[in-house]
């Protein structure tokens, strides 16, 4: 039974978690109003709670955190026709302009305007009831959980930076960093048809999860030691995984580490590609002449966009299985214990849920 409250989980400055009953929105007429069910935490909730900002988006003032989410819809504008209330939903969290040059083209996740729920000034989705454009909610099939449908948004990143790489069938495909994202990527490259997904990290109980989902092999890097200088360290990495793998035909990097990064580059074969998906120092040194001499592509992901309709149908046909993904739940009023999980990044952690 919907409630009549709106207890919303609200970042009131760097540091402070507060929960708060906040006005039901109003609609327009080509919105829907969400009685949200399942939130998902990303890295970058927590980035916002413990620094405050990314890069140039600055929490200047109080704001809803969240942006994984799914639920059921409670009411429809007057000139919403693909949903009615009941209909069980995922949100696309990030609603362009439909209007500017990237839009039109269809690269709408490059708008200038984006407003993207849980990005400083906007509020999020983790509340009671959301406000969302109408065509950012995608109807889930009757064998899609709420659950589920909160992991379409981290698929979507996967399902685009595999899309990015152009992973072919039967491709080498690398994937640095064994996150939710990182084993979501290898899961729609899995999809793509690839031949065989390797995946490294540092932290071996993330890699003992990822032998039992969408990899054929997984490798243990070191930790990186302060006397080595990064380039020697990432040459020695792409050895030791050249001992044992081929050169890859695409490498996705999922944790923005720069020795992460050049080790991509050194084991991408001639021609292949390097996906940037993960978000570390804004500037790096990479091995430029190593992409020049053999026309490694470099690739950017900026979230994804048009994904939504495919993540859906990937879930619901069982090609991909993203429920494993879901190690831990809490309840929304639990949600400062979810954020300090998910903060101390607690050994078996892969993705905490919260259900409003
Ligand atoms: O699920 C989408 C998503 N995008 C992230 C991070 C977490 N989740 N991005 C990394 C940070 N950038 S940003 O441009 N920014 C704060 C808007 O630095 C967006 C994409
Ligand atoms: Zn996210």
């Amino acid at each position: 039974m919907a409630s009549n409250t709106n207890l919303s989980v609200i970042l009131q400055k760097p540091g402070e978690i507060v929960i708060e009953n906040r006005p039901i929105p109003e609609i327009g007429p080509y919105d829907a109003l969400v009685n949200v069910k399942v939130t998902g935490i990303c890295g970058s909730d927590v980035h916002y709670w413990t620094k405050g900002r990314i890069g140039s988006f600055v929490v200047e003032k109080p704001m809803v955190l969240g942006h994984e989410s799914a639920g059921v819809v409670a009411a429809v504008g007057d000139k919403v026709t693909h949903l009615k209330v009941g209909d069980r939903v995922a949100l696309e969290p990030g609603v362009p302009c439909r209007v500017c040059d990237q839009c039109k083209h269809g690269r709408y996740n490059l708008c200038p305007e984006m407003i993207f729920a849980a990005t400083p000034p906007y509020d999020g989705t983790l509340c009671n009831y959301y406000r969302h454009a109408a065509d950012f909610c995608f109807k889930l099939p009757e064998n899609v959980s709420l659950e589920e449908g909160a992991l379409i948004e981290p698929l979507s990143v996967g399902v685009h930076a595999v899309r990015r790489g152009k992973v072919q069938a039967g491709d080498r495909v690398a994937i640095f960093g064994a996150g939710a994202v990182g084993l979501l990527a290898a899961a729609a490259a899995k999809a793509a048809g690839a031949g065989h997904v390797t995946i490294a990290d540092i932290v071996a109980s993330r890699l003992d999860f990822a032998k039992t989902y969408c990899t054929d092999s997984q490798v243990l890097l070191e930790k990186t030691d302060p006397n080595e200088p990064n380039i020697d360290y990432s040459k020695r990495m792409a050895n030791k995984i050249l001992e044992s793998h081929e050169l890859a035909d695409v490498v996705i990097d999922c944790s923005g580490a720069e020795t992460s990064v050049q080790t991509a580059i050194y084991i991408t074969r001639n021609g292949g590609s390097v996906v940037l998906v993960g978000m570390g120092a804004p500037v790096q040194s990479i091995p430029v002449s190593e992409i020049g001499i053999r026309e490694v592509d470099i690739k950017g992901v900026f979230r994804y966009c048009n994904t939504y309709p495919r993540a859906v149908k990937m879930i619901a046909s069982g090609t991909i299985d993203v429920k494993p993904l879901i190690t831990h739940s809490y309840k929304l009023e639990e949600s400062v214990e979810a954020f300090k999980h998910v903060k101390e990044g607690r050994d078996g952690t892969i993705k905490v849920q919260i259900h409003g």
